[in-house]
């Protein structure tokens, strides 16, 4: 069963190589997508490490002059998604999104890295500066006060999950006109954003490309503004491997170093005491999401941890049977299948696990590699799958979660 799964996450790798790069999943996500991208890197760093590499060099090609990668890199118009490069106007050739996704290129280039220092020696050091500079866009252009924040759902990765309920019910989306939505056709809606919810996408996307993309302005004028507990830790975790991979360079990283103390003397400003957890908080309206997500779960990639949180966080777990759910599954608005609203993702659950590696929860990573390994086996190697049986959800044939087989669960 094992060698069987093995062998059908390469093939899915394969299947979804583009050329360089890797879509997530046929049909659905026809483009080269951030943080999927790095990922996929991560699984054919198991079987082919060469084009792990090359994964990510395409990636950062796409960098912006001032340093944003970014969350989408459009190579091959395609009609199967929508919005596409025309409704972006993001810029580039080929064209790009107007916003970035989670960092964490150098979380994982750091493993590979560290597999194997020869092969990745060349890769690594023509890497090294334009990670750098893209942990430099996220300090000038996506960090207030100390602490990281996200100008759209989608820069979070985690498009409808409830931590953006107070942002997104600020953005008015009355006025993005018609549009023909495209992921409805090849998934079942049930397990998608609402209407609602992708009219206010759109609303600060149209805000964004008026501004032409400046990120300046789209920090200070754009109608969503919410601080991201999970970006924050991933952000500070990539900061302390960003540093690792530089001394081992011989670079000197004290510029890095002082981005990783800043950010880490913000982390007590994201704790909300009433909901006993770091929480996102909603920088237009002043208002905690009060959700206990994955943020929370996140802290311990960054080195941070705290023992009232445990115990909180591990009730939540053991309310489902596989793996971490994306959303509190005592929260009012649980759907273990709406997409961020509750399902497990084998991606966020292999990257909470780093964490538990970092802190040395030993029996908690056990625990969250046997939930996720077994639903895969349930539901196969789908974008994500319902926490309480392990059905699959959304997409099939998903490079991630092949990835997170190949790497960590299987
Ligand atoms: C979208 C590709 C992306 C992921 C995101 C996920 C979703 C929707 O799909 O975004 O249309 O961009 O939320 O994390 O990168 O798999």
């Amino acid at each position: 069963m094992t060698v069987e799964l093995d062998a059908r996450a390469k093939e899915i790798l394969r299947g979804n190589d583009r050329g360089g790069y890797t879509v997530p999943t046929h049909g659905l996500y026809p483009y080269q997508w951030n943080w999927d991208s790095v990922f996929s890197a991560w699984g054919f760093s198991t079987f082919d490490l060469p084009r792990a590499w090359v994964e990510i060099e395409t990636l950062f090609a796409s960098q912006k002059a001032d340093g944003m990668v970014p969350h989408i890199i459009f190579h091959q118009v395609d009609p199967g998604y929508f919005p596409g490069p025309d409704v972006w106007q993001g810029g580039g050739e080929p064209p790009t999104s107007g916003i970035s996704q989670p960092p964490v290129a150098a979380i994982l280039a750091r493993l590979m890295w560290e597999g194997d220092r020869d092969a990745g020696r060349a890769a690594i050091t023509a890497l090294y500066p334009k990670m750098v500079a893209w942990h430099r866009w996220w300090m000038e252009h996506r960090v207030v006060d100390g602490v990281a924040v996200v100008t759209h759902p989608w820069e979070s990765g985690r498009d409808n999950c409830p931590d953006w309920d107070h942002g997104m019910a600020g953005v008015d989306g009355s006025n993005v006109g018609e549009y023909h939505r495209r992921d409805t056709g090849h998934v079942d809606a049930d397990m998608r954003p609402k209407k609602i919810d992708y009219d206010r996408y759109l609303a600060i996307v149209y805000a964004g490309r008026s501004m032409g993309w400046d990120q300046a302005r789209v920090l200070a004028e754009g109608p969503f503004l919410m601080t991201d507990p999970a970006v924050h830790f991933i952000l500070l975790r990539a900061m302390d491997d960003l540093a690792a991979i530089g001394r081992d360079l011989g670079q000197d990283v004290a510029e890095v170093e002082g981005w990783a103390e800043t950010l880490r003397a913000a982390v007590p400003d994201m704790w909300n005491p009433d909901l006993g957890a770091y929480d996102a908080y909603d920088l237009k309206s002043g208002q905690w999401a009060n959700n206990l997500g994955t943020g929370a779960w996140l802290s311990y990639l960054a080195g941070v941890e705290n023992a009232a949180m445990d115990a909180r966080l591990t009730k939540a777990w053991d309310k489902v049977r596989y793996g971490i759910p994306s959303a509190d599954p005592e929260g009012a608005t649980f759907n273990p299948k709406r997409y961020w609203r509750g399902p497990s993702w084998a991606v966020m659950n292999a990257l909470i696990a780093l964490g538990f590696q970092r802190m040395g929860h030993e029996a908690w990573d056990a625990r969250l590699r046997r939930e996720t390994a077994d639903m895969i086996r349930i539901g196969g190697f789908a974008e994500y799958h319902d926490p309480l049986d392990g059905s699959p959800c959304g997409g099939a044939n998903f490079s991630w979660t092949a990835a997170i087989w190949l790497t960590w669960a299987g």
